[in-house]
């Protein structure tokens, strides 16, 4: 007998019937049906069942100021009102559209002074790879065409996205990577650093770009592309060591950087961007997620000025959506930035919120399922293992996807990669919030734990 309440069960039902769910085991959510969220405010969700959920997750990285901030749904409702709609192509702007590139502009690294604006950070990396071959045909180098990412990078789920990307499941359904995109291996050392200390691993993994590079030929390589700290992949932080090494590799090839800011950007690594904080500096930088905290959706691409400046003597670029810069996400986008700066909230974020979260998720080493806690800003990432010392895990146990459920029944969103278990909180969390979310997280591990050995 269920004892969901029925309209769960009627919502359910139309999930089987109807609905084609991203990302998703579609055999699984049959059997089980998704869980429906119905309603959220803060850092806390509500399922139709009534139950209350910490979101350690903040959505899929996304709600930087928490969710119910009225502020966003005023200026939502406002901008409907005024202009609903209209498009920035055959030479039409709006506001929103023109406001939002400034505020943008005045928190990006010095140098980058345009926005190109998608509708979301697949089609921002679909515009990368638009416009740094064309950057680089305008410059007289058509050759100059391949774009290197990273194993186990994510950019997105489009073509291109996933192209650039390095997730393995994603390129074996439907052709992928398109060709002209090669792929490095990823800085992980706890899982790929064998042997290695961190520091030599990570100059390893760095020195793998410029094998490449030369395997290639600098005058076929337009561009590399990486996420500072990689998300999707499992919250994996280079070692100290890698990225000075690749800052040296890049300035010595002429070929451009593009960092992905999706997850990285606005505030979650304490400073406006995940490039501020390892003070790389990109040519490029794909934003999304954090620039409307997910209220509507929204990316963009920032553009350095000198590739700006060609691009734009350059005559026509053939590329837009009918939703870049759609004038309801810009609207809201320029209220989330002012609440961002009115509230300080990235100062908190880096001077009280992160070591405090930092410190609490560490707690958490001592925990006998638990090989590492890393993290950083408001990322943080618990590696589950078989043996501390050895870095061995539970071999095609599923303990992640364990883990994850213990969770969701317990009242925390944590995401499971393989057996890697994952944050991304909302930046306004509390003391108290992260309170809750690492004695929620203790309390899951320990049934984990008893799960396997039970
Ligand atoms: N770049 C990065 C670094 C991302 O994290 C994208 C691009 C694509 O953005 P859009 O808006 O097109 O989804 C992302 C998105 C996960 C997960 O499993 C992460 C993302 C999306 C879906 C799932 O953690 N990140």
């Amino acid at each position: 007998m269920s004892t969901k309440s029925p309209q769960t069960l009627q919502w359910q039902a139309l999930s089987g019937d109807h609905h084609l769910a991203p990302f998703s085991d579609y055999r699984q959510l049959k059997e089980k049906g998704p869980r429906i969220i119905t309603e959220a405010q803060g850092v806390h969700l509500w399922d139709s069942e009534g139950h209350k959920i910490l979101d350690g997750m903040a959505g899929l990285w996304c709600v930087a100021v928490g969710y119910g901030r009225e502020e966003l749904v005023q200026a939502a409702a406002a901008q409907m009102r005024e202009l609903p709609y209209y498009n920035l192509f055959f030479q039409t702007a709006h506001p929103p559209a023109l406001e939002l590139a400034q505020a943008v502009v005045q928190v990006a690294p010095d140098g980058m002074s345009h926005v190109f604006f998608t509708g979301s950070g697949s089609e921002g990396n679909d515009t990368v790879l638009r416009l740094v071959r064309h950057y680089w045909a305008l410059q007289g180098k058509p050759g100059k065409k391949t774009i290197i990412g990273r194993v186990n990078g994510y950019h997105g789920s489009t073509v291109a996205g996933a192209s650039l990307g390095g997730m393995s499941g994603m390129h074996e359904q439907g052709d992928l990577p398109i060709p002209g995109i090669a792929h490095i291996p990823q800085p992980y050392w706890f899982g790929e650093g064998g042997d290695m200390s961190p520091d030599e691993f990570g100059l390893w993994a760095a020195n793998q770009l410029e094998e490449k590079i030369l395997e290639l030929g600098e005058d076929q390589v337009a561009a590399f592309i990486a996420e500072p700290i990689q998300g999707a992949g499992g919250v994996i932080i280079p070692p100290d060591s890698y990225w000075p090494r690749i800052k040296e590799i890049l300035a010595k090839y002429d070929i451009l950087f593009v960092a992905d800011e999706v997850i990285c950007g606005f505030g979650r690594t304490g400073e406006w961007f995940g490039s501020d904080y390892y003070q790389l500096k990109p040519d490029l930088m794909t934003i999304a997620k954090g620039l409307t905290s997910g209220y509507v959706p929204m990316g963009g691409v920032i553009v350095r000025d000198r590739i700006a400046k060609v691009i734009s003597e350059g005559g026509d670029f053939n590329h837009g959506f009918t939703y870049s810069g759609h004038p309801v996400a810009a609207a809201v986008g320029l209220a989330n930035l002012r609440l961002l700066h009115e509230e300080k909230i990235i100062e908190r974020v880096r001077s009280e919120t992160a070591p405090y979260l930092q410190k609490r998720l560490r707690e958490l080493e001592d925990h006998p399922l638990v090989g590492e806690v890393r993290g950083l800003g408001m990322l943080g990432a618990i590696e589950l293992v078989k043996d501390k010392a050895t870095r061995e895990r539970y071999e095609g146990r599923g303990v992640g996807m364990v883990c994850r459920q213990f969770c969701f029944d317990n009242g925390l969103i944590m995401r499971a990669v393989g057996d890697t278990m994952i944050i991304a909180p909302p930046l306004v969390m509390t003391e108290a919030d992260v309170d809750e979310l690492v004695s929620k997280a203790r309390l899951c591990l320990d049934l984990t734990l008893n799960a396997i050995n039970g």
